[in-house]
């Protein structure tokens, strides 16, 4: 069976490790909407955070970066007053950007670049960014109006500046990366993580030919729900959904992707017995527990969402 993911950050790469255990093939489409460029290098911090969870050299713990990290490098910076100061740039976390960054500047595009670092990390699925082309997402902030990184409001303001919109740079023309579409065309069912749909799913869905294809392929596509009884299972997407006015619920994000019927991209929802009762126009909905607690459960939601395409 050939399996397609689209994911962001932590649950993504949480959710990719019960996906792969299927022993399926698995291709993951991964956000690149987090990337930023800070003290010279390229960070893709949905890439590696997946990378690393399935090479097995993720802290599990704070969700994002390596194992065993020391903080050296962040510290020196700082004494040298190098900002942005705001940023947790571990050392082992910095080999990562070098070799990315040295091979972003030889002409390598990114897709390149991931095959080559997960040659060390053998994730186990093959990872593909959404695009090759530089996106990035912004936050517009304050009034009047001023735009900043996702990653400067997500870590820097803890999403605590309420967010006016979120703006994907760079998606207007943005193409699918190699492979993308390939993927899409040959998978049997496509699964939507349960990442943050705002942030992490919707600037996938922004590169147009990918959403195109994703709509008009043969794959059933099932989401799961990243929102159990009205909060999100870990991260800010609270926050991000009230900015922009969708419900923080299992039914508000199945209705914010919408039924494939009616324009929108979903076969299937899979919501926690929490939210059974859970209706969305023109979309099939099933229960299962969604707390990844740990594989045997995540391999059963992602059993459950199987079914349920
Ligand atoms: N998240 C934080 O909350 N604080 C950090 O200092 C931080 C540093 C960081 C460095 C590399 C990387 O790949 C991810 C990092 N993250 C950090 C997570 C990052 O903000 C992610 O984009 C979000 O967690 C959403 O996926």
């Amino acid at each position: 069976m050939r399996i397609v993911v689209l994911a962001g950050g932590i649950g993504g790469a949480r959710f990719l490790t019960g996906v792969r255990a299927t022993g399926a093939e698995v291709t993951a489409i991964v956000n690149v909407g987090d990337d930023v460029t800070l003290h010279g290098l390229r960070i893709c911090p949905d890439l590696d955070s997946v990378m690393y969870t399935l090479g097995g050299g993720a802290d599990a713990g704070r969700g994002w970066g390596r194992a065993g990290e020391s903080w050296v490098v962040k510290e020196e910076l700082a004494a040298y007053g190098a900002e942005p100061a705001w940023f947790g740039l571990g050392d082992k976390d910095v080999a990562t950007h070098l070799v990315r960054t040295r091979m972003l500047d030889a002409g390598y595009p990114l897709s390149a670049v991931t095959e080559a670092l997960c040659a060390r990390w053998q994730p186990g699925i093959r990872l593909l960014p959404a695009t090759d082309d530089r996106m990035e997402t912004h936050v517009v902030v304050g009034d009047p109006d001023r735009a900043i990184h996702f990653q400067e409001w997500w870590i820097r303001y803890r999403a605590k500046l309420p967010a006016r919109r979120f703006v994907f740079v760079g998606a207007e023309g943005a193409k699918p990366a190699p492979g993308v579409l390939d993927a899409l065309a040959e998978a049997d069912v496509v699964l939507v993580a349960p990442s943050n749909p705002v942030v992490s799913i919707a600037p996938i869905l922004a590169v147009a030919p990918l959403r195109e294809a994703l709509v008009s392929g043969p794959g059933k596509v099932v989401g799961v729900s990243p929102i159990i009884g009205g909060a999100p299972v870990r991260g800010m997407a609270d926050r991000c959904l009230r900015a922009v006015d969708v419900p923080c619920t299992a039914a508000g994000v199945g209705g914010l992707y919408g039924a494939r019927s009616a324009g929108g991209i979903l076969d299937g929802w899979l919501v926690d017995p929490t939210d059974a009762g859970t209706a969305v126009d023109g979309v099939r909905v099933a229960t299962c527990p969604l707390l990844m607690s740990d594989e045997t459960a995540t391999v059963a939601m992602v059993r459950a969402a199987l079914e349920l395409a």
